[in-house]
């Protein structure tokens, strides 16, 4: 499905994510690698929205997702990465497919805890908002001196007017995209950490 000409950046995203989310609730047991490459790229618009000092989890983030979408060249879907991987014992190996999709699930589920902080703490900023997020899903797998430098970037975060009109929402359509987002991705977080756990990986990583 072609999304539309006058389609905001978030609900483009919104849009790309639900129709993963449907697949997976139907019960289609295999996601194409490129199907959910491409939803993953589009996330890296949201980026611009948040200033120069993202630019490297912008830059850290695109390498993941466009490694994947390299892949899928060679691999058609997400288990095939996963079993390649187990089978080669590369799993956890700096710059593998698994290791990756591993990194880029970590970046869907940053942006779903944001909108979610974002929403509950409507009068609060959108740096405690970040640094909440980030403390919960982020902060525990990273080390010391990146998560020193997150936290120096978030101060340079704009504020939620700023960030709601770069977005081209209103204070009101910000809430439906951000609530799209967050309610389509927790389907997908979750099928993708079952193709670790259904293998024996643990998540501690
Ligand atoms: C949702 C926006 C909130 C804003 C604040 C959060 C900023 C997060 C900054 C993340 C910086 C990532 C720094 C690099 C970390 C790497 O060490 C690890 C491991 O990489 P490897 O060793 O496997 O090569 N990479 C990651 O953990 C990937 C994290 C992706 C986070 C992307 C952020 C997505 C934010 C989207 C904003 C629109």
């Amino acid at each position: 499905k072609v999304v539309d000409a006058d389609a905001t950046p978030l609900s483009a995203v919104a849009e790309a994510f639900e129709q993963l989310s449907r697949l997976i609730e139907s019960g289609e047991r295999c996601l194409r690698l490129s199907t959910f490459g491409s939803a993953c790229s589009l996330v890296s618009i949201l980026f611009g929205c948040l200033g120069f000092a993202f630019k490297f989890a912008e830059l850290e983030y695109v390498a993941k997702v466009n490694d994947l979408i390299e892949a899928s060249k060679e691999y058609d879907t997400l288990q095939s990465i996963l079993d390649n991987d187990v089978k080669n014992n590369t799993v956890r190996h700096k710059g593998s497919h698994s290791r990756n999709l591993r990194r880029v699930r970590l970046g869907l589920d940053l942006i779903r805890a944001l909108f979610e902080q974002f929403l509950v703490t409507k009068d609060g900023s959108l740096k405690d908002a970040a640094t909440t997020a980030y403390g919960r899903v982020c902060a525990p797998f990273h080390n010391w001196a990146i998560r020193r430098a997150v936290g120096a970037g978030m101060y340079a975060l704009p504020t939620r007017d700023q960030l709601i009109s770069r977005l081209n929402e209103t204070d009101y359509s910000v809430q439906k995209e951000m609530r799209r987002y967050i309610d389509a991705s927790s389907p997908i977080i979750r099928y993708i950490d079952d193709l670790y756990i259904s293998r024996n990986i643990s998540l501690d990583w």
